[in-house]
């Protein structure tokens, strides 16, 4: 089991008080905190090893060289990719999307079509509807059923031998629902499709293992993960990143220029033009050696026990709704209450020191779906404690009987 209150003072913002009140942080889908070990490293980069990488011959560019590609090796370990060329440093999930969307528009060819879940964040959908514009190629829906959760009898009627790419999220950030990733993955290949995973919000809670998998691509955002914002990776099988088109021109992704031909860099250089976020590409190596450091398992029993006592608890409020009820979830929970906008609950709870998301949370439609607004939403981490979803539900309470 997790020591909560050692783990707690490994982040130094969960003292803080906000209007008055102390913080009671589950706005955890939208970004995580981030421990002193984290904070940390990236001011001991600018004290100690600031310089640009890959380039110089002085000692200081080789020291920050050493540590920003032993961070690389430190997330290929993490994910079990085969080579440290796969793992692509990128600014967060959606500059991995768009990485890969605009490397497909030279494949694609008019009629192609592209599968996308209906359980999509906007950075998985509107990349995917810019690359149909581009090329032709026709997006389909993967559906889903009234509890948040794919329907696979569906997306096997949806496959062909149209099929180019199917995208879908790992886990969805507006309802928490697990996909069955494994068996999308498998059923995609089998009609030679590729497959992107988004693992912006499964990282937080699991470790992905890109080679038992197969997925062709897994994307994710540092910030999610204990690390800086402007961090992210794109896992990429090596077939699949030689075969793309680079993204970006610039400094670093070249072999050779001139005014008649340039060649490209090696993998993964050619997808890294320019000078990247060192200190945070540094700094999420140090984010991912701290979540082993806290262990899955523990994460994962900490944050099974938050989402159990949260819903049990959050239902005892009269007129109160679930939206996202799958079998498989994780510590996310979106809700409504009868006849009250979402926003004046999250508005209220505000000022009593509850940090939640209110509104479409970047997947409209998931709310065209359910024909709601918006939702409430309580995302919790490994950091968070009963006592909080305490004073949650005391809030949301005193916050319902002021609305209605
Ligand atoms: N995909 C999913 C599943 C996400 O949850 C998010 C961010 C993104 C992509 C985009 O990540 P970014 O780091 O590139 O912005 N999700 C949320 C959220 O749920 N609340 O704020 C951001």
């Amino acid at each position: 089991m997790l020591d909560i209150n050692k783990i707690r003072a490994d982040f130094p913002i969960l003292t803080q008080k906000v209007n008055g009140k102390p913080l009671v942080y589950f706005d955890n889908g939208a970004t995580s905190q981030k421990p002193q070990v984290v904070i940390d490293a990236i001011s001991k980069y600018y004290q100690e090893i600031n310089a640009n990488i890959h380039r110089g011959v002085h000692t200081l560019s080789q020291l920050a060289t050493d540590a920003y590609e032993t961070s690389r090796g430190k997330i290929q370990s993490h994910i079990n990719a085969k080579f440290a060329h796969e793992v692509l440093f990128t600014s967060g999930t959606t500059h991995g999307i768009n990485l890969v969307t605009n490397g497909f528009a030279a494949i694609l060819k008019p009629g192609d079509e592209i599968l996308v879940s209906a359980l999509e964040h906007h950075s998985n959908i509107v990349p995917w509807q810019m690359l149909c514009e581009k090329t032709g190629a026709v997006l389909r829906v993967i559906p889903m059923n009234q509890e948040g959760e794919l329907i696979m009898s569906e997306y096997d009627a949806l496959l062909s031998n149209k099929t180019k790419i199917v995208t879908v999220n790992h886990i969805s950030n507006a309802l928490g629902t697990v996909n069955p990733i494994k068996y999308m993955i498998d059923k995609a290949h089998e009609v030679g499709a590729a497959i992107l995973i988004d693992g912006a919000q499964a990282v937080p809670h699991l470790k992905p293992d890109v080679q038992e998998l197969d997925c062709d691509f897994y994307v994710f955002s540092g910030h999610k993960i204990c690390g800086p914002t402007g961090t992210g990776i794109l896992y990429g099988k090596e077939a699949w990143l030689n075969k793309l088109p680079p993204y970006q021109g610039g400094g670093e992704m070249i072999k050779e220029v001139s005014f008649e031909k340039t060649t490209y860099a090696e993998l993964p250089h050619k997808f890294e033009a320019g000078t990247p976020n060192i200190a945070g590409g540094i700094a999420l190596g140090t984010a991912v050696d701290y979540m082993n450091e806290v262990g899955f398992n523990n994460i994962q029993q900490q944050e099974k026990e938050l989402l159990d006592y949260g819903t049990k608890r959050l239902l005892e409020i009269e007129g109160l709704k679930i939206f996202g009820t799958a079998k498989e979830k994780t510590s996310v929970i979106s809700f409504n209450i009868e006849g009250i906008h979402p926003y004046d609950i999250g508005t209220i709870i505000d000022k009593l020191g509850i940090a939640v998301r209110t509104g479409h949370h970047c997947a409209q439609p998931i709310m065209t779906f359910f024909n709601i607004p918006g939702t409430i939403r309580a995302s919790f981490a490994f950091y968070n404690t009963k006592e909080e979803i305490d004073l949650m539900v005391a809030a949301v309470k005193k916050a319902q009987l002021m609305l209605s």
